[in-house]
Parts: C-alpha cells; structure tokens; sequence
C-alpha cells in the first residue's frame, strides 16, 4: 500500500491518488510523506531512507548483543509518538554535585534485551536518576533542524529580565566527532545547542541517528564503532558481525528521510471552535513556551530553504517543577528541566499509540488536559490561567489543540 502510494508520487500522480485509491487517507490524516518540492532525485533519497527506517535488526545483521528494539519503527510507529511499551529507560548519578552518566557501568541507556548466549543489562544500584522515556514523532525535524541558533537564542531569558516567570535556556551539547558546523550553528566551547529529544540532547538529526542505532538497537555505524557493552554480562563481548553495521551511506539516508518528512497538516483549522481555541492559547500564555511561528534561512535543500512554519516549540529549555523533576539530565540542563515540546501533530499522536494519548516525557498524562494540568515550573501562572477558564473555553483551547 504504501509502496504503490509513493510510486504514484514519484510519477507525479499524487493530486489523483484519492481519486485512484478511494481508500487512501488523506493527506493530513497521516503523518508519513515527503514535505513538497523534492526533485525526483530526491525522492529516491526520502524513499531509501524510509526503507531504512523500517529495517528489523537481527543477530546476523547486527542487532545487539544487548539492545532496547529492532527497529526504528517499533518506536516510532507511522513516525508517530511511540507506546509505553517501547519506552526507553535511561540512568545516572551525581557525583561531586555534577551529573554522571556511569559510563562505566552502561549508562547512560540502558539495554533491556540482549541476543541469545547474553545478559540484558540492568540499572546498576548506585543510580540515583532513573528515567523513561516515550519515543517523540519525527515529523517536520528538517525544519526544527534548520533554524538559526540565533533565532533560538532570541527567545532566550536566562535571567528572566522581562519578570514574565519563564526564563528558557538553551542546552548545551558536546559535539561528537562527526559533527558538521553549519553557518548558524554557534559554538560555545566545543558544544552547541541541543534541539532534538527530550532534554534537547542532540545537536542535529544525524548525532540522535547515530546514538539511536547505537544505544536503541546494538547498531554500529562509520561514526561510531561500537556498541554497548554490558558491564555485568560474564563474558563482556561486543558481538560478531563485523563493524560497520551500518554504512557511513545508510546514516545519511535515514538522516535524509528524518529532514525531509512533511510536517504534519493542520485539520479543522477553520472551525470557529479551533480559531477560538487558538487565541485563548495565546492569551493564557502557552505560546510564551510553545512558540507559534519560527523560519529557516539558506538550505542545501531547496524545499527546506526560507520556510515559514508552525511547531509549537521554542526549542528551549524550561523548569517544569518538582512533579516532572526525573533526577536524571544530559548537557548543562538541571534535572527539572525539558524541552519545550512541539505541539505539531498532536491530534494524530494517539493513532501511532494504539488509539490513547500517552502524553509527556514519560507518558504519564492520559489526556490533552491531563497533560497540560501536570505543567509546573516556569509554567504554573499559564496552567492556572487555563484552569479558570470557563469550561467552554477549555474545550476549545483542547479542539485547538486536536487540530494541530
Ligand atoms: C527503543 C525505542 C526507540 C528506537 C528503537 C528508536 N528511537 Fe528514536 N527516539 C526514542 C525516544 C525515547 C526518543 C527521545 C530521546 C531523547 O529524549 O533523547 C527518540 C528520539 C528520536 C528523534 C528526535 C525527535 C525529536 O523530536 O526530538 C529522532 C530523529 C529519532 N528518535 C530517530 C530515530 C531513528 C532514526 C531510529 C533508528 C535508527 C530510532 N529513532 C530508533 C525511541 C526510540
Ligand atoms: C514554561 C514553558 C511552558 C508553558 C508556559 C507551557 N508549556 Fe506545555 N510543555 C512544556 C514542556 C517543557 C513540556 C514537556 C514536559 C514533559 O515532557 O515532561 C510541555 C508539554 C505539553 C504538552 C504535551 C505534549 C506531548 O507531546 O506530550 C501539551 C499538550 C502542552 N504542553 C500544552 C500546553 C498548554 C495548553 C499550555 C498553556 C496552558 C502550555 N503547554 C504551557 C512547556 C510549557
Ligand atoms: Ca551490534
Ligand atoms: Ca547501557
Ligand atoms: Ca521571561
């Protein structure tokens, strides 16, 4: 099905694919599907990295010797968000006041399967943070990839000079060896900020690409050759296939399809319910954090080239209070503190979840409303804004919600 809908793409046929294939979601129904204005040449890249995407590992091919899942797509289904099923737990301790990641005993992800003839690992007793983690969609990441750090910057306020009750900090991260600057980037030391996962731990979609085929499935790749080892496995081995696991090739594909994914569309944005919504959202002050409009610069990619989008991020850092304090962070982030997420397809997030929100960094918020209501931090005047809401006017700033 999907193959013969992308077969039609290429072809150019994509405007009569409805009426070829009656039963063909539309369009903003899902979230799968190149973002407009790919050359042909290009679309063969989205399509190998879309195969790629969906590789099961094996032993003979890979997989492990310890390992979380075998497949990008078991977490994230559709490219949606994925099921708490497919969580992924991660660990660390401090030391001296700083965090520690425990490299030495596997952290900071831990592995909870392992090929046959070996151990899955576990968290070591010392650990004092302890985390879990729902795999995000991976939707319109092109696009969050290609803004200015500069722009990001702007709506920075360490300090909290404008006395508003939200600071946002950018994340710094270590740059791995592989990392290409591009001319926004701005380099603080050798780090740089962190736009992609939960606590913005990944400086662009080619680090989080690698470090998941590393930490995610026991997979390695021409940036990093090797994989995780489990400290308490009797015979401490890192497999038999030989590294490579992946090629320097397969990276940029996956990375390719990543940038190149359309972000999702809007549905029912016409609705006055939705427009209604959409201003209280602003009013109570959601989008101080959750920021409406960014735009990209210059791209190698024409179609990712001086775009004028919607994520409903700033890409920055915020204090979400003791009730989210997980103990556990990576870059110079505080253990309170997370990514402002991008609010972009939520509405479609629970097809990818088996029919149910499962919402937050951890899953834990059942609801649209139970996850806004769990905010605390920086964030506490907003949520008690929206709590003395009519509750009329909640139920549209929720269908606004749907519509993203
Ligand atoms: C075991 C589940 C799991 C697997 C397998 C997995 N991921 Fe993820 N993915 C996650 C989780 C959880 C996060 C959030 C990670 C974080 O916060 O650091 C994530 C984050 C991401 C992000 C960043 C999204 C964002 O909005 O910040 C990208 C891109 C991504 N994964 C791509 C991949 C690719 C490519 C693969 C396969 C090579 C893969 N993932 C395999 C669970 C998984
Ligand atoms: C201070 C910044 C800030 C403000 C203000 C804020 N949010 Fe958030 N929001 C966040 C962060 C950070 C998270 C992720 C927290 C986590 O995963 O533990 C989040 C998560 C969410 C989520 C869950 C997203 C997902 O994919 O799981 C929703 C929905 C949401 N916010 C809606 C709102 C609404 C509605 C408002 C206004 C009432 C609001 N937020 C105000 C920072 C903010
Ligand atoms: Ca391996
Ligand atoms: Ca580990
Ligand atoms: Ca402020």
């Amino acid at each position: 099905m999907k193959r013969i809908y992308f077969l039609l793409l290429l072809m150019g046929a994509v405007q009569s694919c409805q009426e070829i294939m009656p039963s063909a979601p539309a369009d903003n129904e899902v979230l799968d599907g190149p973002i407009e204005g790919l050359s042909a040449a290009q679309l063969r890249v989205f399509l190998a990295g879309d195969e790629k995407f969906s590789e099961v590992f094996t032993p003979e091919t890979g997989l492990g010797p310890y390992f979380v899942t075998s497949s990008c797509i078991t977490c994230h289904p559709g490219d949606g968000k994925g099921h708490p099923s497919s969580a992924l737990t991660r660990f660390g301790k401090f030391t001296n006041g700083s965090f520690d990641h425990m490299l030495n005993q596997g952290g900071p992800q831990l592995q909870i399967r392992a090929i046959p003839g070996f151990n899955a690992e576990v968290i070591p007793a010392e650990a004092t943070g302890v985390t879990t983690f729902l795999a995000p969609a991976v939707t319109g990441l092109g696009l969050l990839e290609a803004v200015s750090d500069a722009d990001i910057l702007a709506n920075a306020d360490p300090n909290d000079l404008d006395g508003d009750g939200i600071s946002g900090v950018p994340n710094y991260i270590e740059a791995p060896d592989f990392f290409e600057p591009r001319a926004f980037h701005i380099a603080n030391g050798n780090s740089y900020i962190g736009r992609f996962g939960k606590k913005a731990g990944a400086i662009d979609l080619k680090m989080q690409t690698v470090g998941a085929y590393k930490q995610d499935m026991g997979v390695t790749s021409d940036f990093d050759l090797e994989d995780p080892i489990n400290y308490n496995d009797s015979d401490i081995t890192i497999g038999s296939v030989d590294d490579p696991e992946v090629s320097a090739s397969t990276v940029n594909e996956v990375v390719f399809y990543l940038s190149t994914l359309k972000p999702p569309l809007r549905r029912g944005e016409d609705d006055p319910s939705v427009i209604a919504g959409e201003e209280l959202f602003e009013q109570i002050g959601c989008t101080a954090c959750h920021m409406p409009t960014f735009h990209t610069g210059d791209h190698a990619v024409q179609a990712l080239a001086n775009q004028t989008f919607h994520p409903y991020t700033d890409l920055l850092m915020h204090d979400m209070g003791p009730g989210l304090d997980d103990g556990y962070t990576e870059g110079t982030a505080t253990t309170s503190e997370w990514k402002t997420p991008a609010l972009w397809g939520l509405g479609l997030s629970k097809d990818a979840q088996g029919g149910e929100y499962f919402l937050l960094h951890d899953g834990r918020a059942r609801s649209i409303n139970d996850a806004i209501t769990m905010h605390g931090g920086e964030a506490t005047q907003s949520v008690s804004n929206y709590m003395s809401l009519s509750e009329e006017d909640r139920a549209f700033v929720i269908q606004f919600l749907e519509s993203l």
